[in-house]
């Protein structure tokens, strides 16, 4: 299996994040992530690791707003311009609310505008590596356009929280979604989230889509990040009506019953009879995840994989979180062994 990989992540290491009271802890979106990914599959002989394509700005703007881009590309200079006491991270001190606010010129304006919470730290590598991470996506996209069965995105930093206009939960550019829109120009394209957490970045870029099926499997949002998305009764609006589908799980969900789940799921992709799919592949579903409460195992990813296989479409699996690393590499292994 071809697997898309470049070491630009690496320029993004923030050194902490804040957690819910605003405690600093190290960053759990680290790295040693990929590390611990890239070794369990040099262990396995049958992944090929490939530098990505630079495919340039035009496949992101597709999804991703200019301003946005252009803030995520100034921003870490203009931090510095400022003079801050700390500068170990950009992060804003305000949230844009509900009643449409209009766009602030000021810096920390513009980051509680584009950001939406205190996971998406900006540092001065922070946009290059996004931009890595997403021709790691299109170059796996482009792949299985060119006939690959399947091909693994091994991306940092990942993407499914990432909208068209802001950041949050450790996401910046969509992968997922930028390669999904990439594809939809050949035909209809299904994204399957299965990170732990609601993909609310895709779910709203393709919410007035038909053709593109979104559907996201998470931790209930009554309980859980990003908590203003990921409910059952948020289906798409206009002509996307009924193309978007969320399966909030509750804590302690088992392998059996997300399975179960997963079936239900995939039952809508059939019947939408995509040409390509997308799989937001986080494994914070994971059993011992620290920001996970459901409860599967590795057995369980594994056969989670084996289904998403057997529905026989060209795929992109596009690594979304995960956060034990210990686990992560026979995690991912287990999963992608079933498509390779
Ligand atoms: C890509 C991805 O998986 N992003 C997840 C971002 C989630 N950030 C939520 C942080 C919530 C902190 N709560 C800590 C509770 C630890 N027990
Ligand atoms: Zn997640």
């Amino acid at each position: 299996m071809k697997v898309f990989y470049s070491e630009t992540h690496r320029k993004h290491d923030p050194p902490f994040e804040l957690f819910d009271g605003g405690l600093r802890v190290p960053y759990l979106e680290n790295p040693d992530r990929m590390d611990r990914i890239l070794n369990a599959l040099g262990n396995e002989g049958w992944a090929e690791i490939i530098e990505p394509t630079e495919f340039g700005l035009d496949p992101i703007r597709a999804v991703h707003d200019k301003d946005y881009l252009d803030f995520l590309a100034s921003c870490w200079t203009e931090w510095l311009d400022s003079n801050p006491k700390d500068s170990s991270v950009f992060l804003p001190a305000t949230f844009a609310l509900r009643h449409q606010p209009q766009r602030p010129n000021s810096l920390l304006g513009r980051g509680g505008y584009y950001i939406m919470d205190l996971s998406a730290c900006i540092v001065e590598g922070t946009y290059e590596a996004a931009l890595a991470s997403v021709n790691c996506a299109l170059s796996a996209a482009q792949s299985i356009v060119d006939g690959q069965r399947s091909s693994f995105a091994l991306c940092r930093p990942p993407g499914h929280h990432a909208g068209a206009d802001y950041a949050g939960g450790y996401c910046f550019i969509n992968n997922a979604a930028v390669a999904a829109n990439w594809l939809s120009a050949q035909g209809k394209v299904a994204v399957l989230d299965i990170d732990y957490h609601c993909g609310n970045g895709t779910q709203d870029i393709f919410y007035n889509r038909d053709d593109v099926l979104t559907i996201s499997i998470h931790a209930d949002p009554d309980f859980e990040y990003p908590s203003y998305f990921g409910h059952a009764n948020e289906r798409g609006e206009g002509r996307g009506f009924g193309f978007h589908h969320n399966f909030p799980l509750s804590k302690g969900t088992d392998d059996d019953s997300y399975l179960e789940t997963l079936d239900r799921a995939m039952e809508l992709i059939r019947g939408y009879a995509p040409g390509y799919l997308v799989v937001s592949a986080g494994m914070d579903i994971y059993a011992d995840d620290p920001l996970g409460t459901i409860k599967v195992t590795t057995d369980g990813i594994r056969e989670i994989g084996k289904r998403i296989a057997s529905l026989g479409l060209p795929t992109v699996i596009a690594m979304e979180g995960g956060y034990n690393n210990e686990a992560l590499g026979r995690n991912i292994t287990a999963f992608l062994g079933e498509f390779k």
